[in-house]
């Protein structure tokens, strides 16, 4: 969140920092105060060991940084993109405006609207622009997909995946039997 202080807009490269050497994920958020929400797709990311880099990319506060990052992004072997916003949510849509990789935005409950406003700033994309939306502050989705996504083309991440299936499938059953009990 804003506080009392001036902003401070990075001049680094979003090359640089202290995150993995080759993340495949760039997991970025519109303010600090949307990192609660994101913190267990962050959860996922690591459970399934696939490799991250965070960033706070503001589409209203810090626009030009936000394209870099997006225009970037490709080239850095990022191949999805998790965006997370709340209220005026431009960040998904802008970032996907901008770069060809697969772009997911989580809409954040950021405002009295109860983050109506940001998913539907998010999933009503114009036509040749998609962006991937999942449920209000639903980060463990966007992680999960994000993993499906790599799945697709890293064999252990689809594994790992059709583990995870496995496991939700088996504690559900579990969960039924004793209620049959
Ligand atoms: C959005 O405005 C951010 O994504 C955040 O959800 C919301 C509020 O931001 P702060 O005022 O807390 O920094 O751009």
């Amino acid at each position: 969140a804003l506080g009392t202080t001036t902003p401070q807009v990075s001049s680094a490269s979003p090359q640089e920092g202290d995150g993995p050497k080759n993340p495949l994920v760039l997991v970025t958020m519109g303010s600090d105060s949307d990192l609660p929400v994101l913190k267990p797709g962050l959860d996922i990311l690591r459970e399934f060991g696939v490799p991250y880099a965070l960033d706070i990319t503001s589409a209203h506060r810090t626009p030009k940084y936000m394209m870099r990052v997006a225009d970037e992004a490709a080239g850095r072997g990022i191949k999805v993109i998790i965006a997370a916003a709340g209220g005026a949510a431009h960040l998904p849509g802008m970032i996907s405006s901008e770069t060809p990789l697969p772009v997911i935005g989580v809409p954040v409950k950021a405002t009295h609207l109860d983050g109506l406003d940001s998913l539907l700033s998010i999933v009503q994309m114009p036509r040749g622009v998609p962006t991937a939306t999942v449920g209000i502050n639903n980060s463990t989705n966007a992680a999960l997909l994000a993993v499906r996504i790599l799945g697709s083309f890293v064999p252990e991440f689809q594994d790992k995946m059709r583990r995870y299936q496995h496991d939700m499938e088996e504690q559900v059953i579990i969960k039924g039997t004793k209620l049959r009990e």
